[in-house]
């Protein structure tokens, strides 16, 4: 199925560039919707207190620096004095958060979801018709927050292609993981592994980075969720050595997927540089295997059926053909329902 593609010609890169940039920068939010995302935070955390001893913080793309403008507001709340929570508790609270928030004038559509694995409440925001859910002590997932913006933060490149992926994925309808596909978070991790893999390598693996000492145990509900988050160039042997660009880097990606990456052997992980195979860890029954960087018994392939998996690599492999062949005429890149 896989044509072989033509050589690259410097002109068709400029264009590949130039698509990735503007991709960027039509999709990525200011400043402003930033601080609104936080003002909105604030102000729910406000209301909630009325009744809660909670604090609220957010997490997901409104913190790791891949967000779109409309991207959902994801929220945790965690109870003043109380470490954790059980199941039965879990379920009470978020009703009643539920039937708090009903009663605030600037929400609609309260819903909460108790039957999912991490139950919330949905709601949606008036004024900025945004969309929002709140969580209950969903502690791994504000740390792998902070792991996404610290790979974020070492190179321009990685926002940038992080972005492009989350388009693509969208474009193509394989990025929605409530309808059987892959979520945002596993196409990032995914980006992230392939910058890692590149050689020279674009980003380090910041979980394996603790200079020759010990590495240090940071427990969060039974997982080490330690990773070193303060990378200066000078920690790194491979800053600087990749100079590819961003187009290069895109069609790179599409190509490594499609080519080079044995997807029956090996598990997408971004925690260590040497390969992990799906044999070591008994994850030979699907296709896509990806690993969270954290919770290592979670593989975010897992809910993928035959068919989908199929419809994601055929993706792939049109994406490939797509940014691989030069073309004469730019089309308009962005189906009407996302501009
Ligand atoms: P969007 O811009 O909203 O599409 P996102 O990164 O905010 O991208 P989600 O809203 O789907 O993605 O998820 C919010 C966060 O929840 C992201 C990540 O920290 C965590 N998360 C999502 N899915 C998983 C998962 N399967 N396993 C572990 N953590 C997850
Ligand atoms: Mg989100």
């Amino acid at each position: 199925e896989l044509h072989p593609l033509p050589p690259l010609t410097s002109d068709f890169l400029y264009v590949l560039d130039r698509v990735c940039e503007q991709c960027y920068r039509d999709f990525a939010p200011d400043e402003l919707e930033l601080s609104i995302r936080e003002l909105i935070l604030q102000q729910l955390e406000t209301f909630v207190r009325r009744q809660f001893a909670g604090k609220l913080q957010l997490f997901g793309s409104s913190k790791n620096g891949f967000g779109f403008k409309k991207s959902d507001l994801d929220i945790c709340m965690v109870l003043e004095g109380q470490e954790s929570i059980d199941d039965v508790d879990c379920i009470k609270i978020i009703e009643s958060l539920a039937r708090c928030l009903k009663k605030n004038p600037g929400l609609r559509n309260i819903l909460p979801i108790t039957t999912a694995k991490v139950p919330i409440v949905k709601f949606y925001h008036i004024s900025t018709s945004l969309e929002g859910d709140i969580s209950l002590y969903n502690t791994l997932a504000l740390h792998n927050t902070h792991l996404l913006a610290s790979y974020a933060a070492i190179d321009r490149r990685v926002k940038i292609l992080c972005y492009v992926m989350k388009v693509f994925a969208k474009m193509c309808d394989i990025g929605d993981a409530s309808r059987g596909s892959l979520s945002s978070y596993a196409y990032t991790l995914m980006v992230l592994f392939f910058l890692q893999q590149r050689n020279p390598p674009v980003i380090p693996v910041l979980q394996e980075i603790y200079f020759g000492r010990k590495k240090p145990e940071v427990l969060v509900d039974g997982w080490n969720v330690y990773f070193f988050d303060d990378l200066k160039p000078s920690h790194w042997p491979h800053h600087g050595k990749n100079t590819e660009s961003i187009g290069e880097l895109w069609l790179g990606l599409l190509r490594f997927y499609t080519e080079d990456f044995d997807f029956k052997e090996h598990v997408v992980s971004i925690r260590q540089q040497a390969r992990l195979t799906t044999f070591s860890k008994q994850w030979t029954s699907k296709y896509i295997v990806i690993e969270d960087p954290f919770d290592l018994n979670h593989n975010l392939g897992a809910g993928l059926s035959r068919k989908m998996t199929n419809f994601i690599m055929k993706a792939f492999i049109n994406g490939r053909t797509v940014f691989g062949t030069p073309f004469q005429v730019l089309p308009s890149i962005y189906p009407s329902h996302m501009e």
